[in-house]
């Protein structure tokens, strides 16, 4: 244990909030791009369009959560304004909104529809709302501070409730030609007083942070700590690999997301219909974020008629196919029903069933291993680890074992954070025995998941 990093009653800190629990078992979410941009066919609007392009003639919000149902993703985050400025809801701070476009005769908005639409299909909604306002006269000047104040105000007390906010890093030069000097910590606090359960995303959090890339890549070592001191988000935030891995000795909790979209734009364009990208390579972005213990916002942009194209919901679903039918034969359950730990048999059934609530995880109190035993030899090329974070993330460091029938180690697979989930794949091997062997934790790393599968040889991380 490292100096510094004491454990008390099985604590390492810092420690998640309940809130930051509950979104990290979120997992894989709709990101929307939508609003001016999507009619003229470009990805950061000036600010001087009319708002009258604005017109979605057929936008069923129902639709789109229908598909994200489908789709197996647990919510929606809206861009609620761009860097256009472009308000999705009739905002009294701003003359650049729903109001002044065509759509519905000026009576329209996004925002209530959408959040009705996320209540009645039990999804969490979200709205990014971005700082840099390209439109907003106030721009630049402290006045501007006030207007997103009260832009915040009024998304959450008419929308709510907001599962996640997300602001953008991106700071350029408003009308007047100046540059905004932002006032995060009196934003967050206008959110902590109306809704304190929100999780607030920026490139250094305070509940989640940028992964680093656009990619949606997390780091194969990713902690869910970062140091924040003398950061901010946006030109002053930590190096992106930092935010990539987060910090072994990080003095805060702020778990990675990962930000990607189907399409090559996160706006919607026509001529990208071809280019959505095809359930397999969601897959493996799928491999590289929710597993290296990061959350997955998958960017599905609506069209000018308001509504998800066929291209991208026929590869949502086909990704859907390849978690369903790849994760559903979990082979520990072809076990001898028990892990030997420390020569105490304990019932896989109670370790795969536990949740990161219980506290039905094994503790790995030293240099011990975990072993599985096969009744008969099994060929598999993934394994699923999850580790139970109320208490702090400790793993550090891991080895997996591959041994056959007479114990001999046949591969052995190096890791090192597990995290809320580590998915690892590998060339096929037959195998009698898995071992997992934690040779390295800040504190007593606790084990709630251990699976193992034999996926498409296609899908095995590159
Ligand atoms: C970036 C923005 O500038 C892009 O337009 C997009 O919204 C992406 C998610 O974040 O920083």
């Amino acid at each position: 244990m490292q100096k510094g990093f004491s454990q008390y009653n099985g604590v390492t800190k810092p420690l998640p909030t309940q809130s930051q629990l509950a979104w990290q078992d979120m997992e894989y979410y709709f990101f929307m791009h939508f609003g001016p941009n999507t009619f003229t066919d470009l990805e950061w609007g000036k600010g001087t369009e009319n708002a009258e392009v604005f017109d979605p003639q057929d936008l069923d919000c129902d639709q789109w959560c229908r598909i994200a149902k489908a789709a197996g993703a647990k919510g929606i985050i809206i861009t609620a304004k761009h860097h256009d400025g472009f308000c999705l809801w009739p905002s009294k701070y701003s003359t650049h909104t729903v109001r002044e476009s065509k759509w519905e005769d000026g009576k329209g908005d996004v925002l209530k529809e959408l959040s009705e639409s996320c209540k009645k299909y039990g999804l969490k909604f979200g709205v990014y709302l971005s700082p840099w306002d390209r439109n907003h006269p106030a721009y630049g000047t402290p006045a501007y501070n006030d207007v997103f104040v009260n832009m915040l105000k009024e998304i959450f007390t008419n929308y709510g409730p907001i599962w996640e906010l997300w602001w953008d890093g991106a700071n350029g030069e408003g009308p007047n030609g100046k540059k905004q000097v932002y006032d995060f910590a009196r934003f967050t606090q206008v959110v902590r007083d109306l809704s304190p359960q929100t999780i607030i995303f920026s490139d250094i959090g305070p509940d989640a942070r940028w992964c680093g890339n656009e990619k949606g890549f997390a780091g194969k070592t990713n902690w869910d700590l970062l140091n924040t001191a003398g950061f901010e988000p946006g030109a002053g935030a930590p190096p992106t690999d930092t935010l990539n891995q987060g910090n072994m000795y990080g003095q805060n909790w702020i778990p990675a997301e990962c930000d990607v979209s189907i399409r090559p734009g996160w706006f919607y364009h026509k001529e990208e219909d071809s280019l959505v990208k095809n359930p397999q390579q969601l897959f493996d972005i799928y491999l590289k974020s929710v597993g290296r213990g990061a959350n997955l916002i998958l960017n599905v942009p609506p069209d000018r008629r308001g509504l998800i194209t066929q291209y991208d919901s026929t590869s949502l679903m086909g990704f859907k196919k390849l978690r369903e039918e790849n994760f559903s034969n979990d082979l520990t359950n072809e076990s001898k029903e028990y892990f030997v730990y420390n020569n105490n048999p304990i019932p896989i059934k109670t370790l795969n069933t536990g949740n990161s609530e219980s506290f039905e995880s094994i503790t790995m109190t030293g240099i011990q291993s975990l072993e599985v035993a096969f009744n008969e030899p099994e060929k598999i090329n993934c394994i699923v680890l999850k580790e139970n974070l109320a208490r702090g993330q400790n793993c550090a460091k891991f080895a997996i074992q591959l041994l056959n029938k007479d114990h001999q180690i046949i591969k052995t697979i190096d890791g090192t954070t597990i995290g809320h989930k580590r998915i690892l794949t590998f060339p096929e091997t037959e195998t009698n025995f898995i071992n997992l062997v934690v040779t390295d934790q800040k504190g007593f790393t606790k084990i709630y998941g251990l699976q193992a599968y034999l996926i498409d040889e296609n899908l095995v991380e590159k």
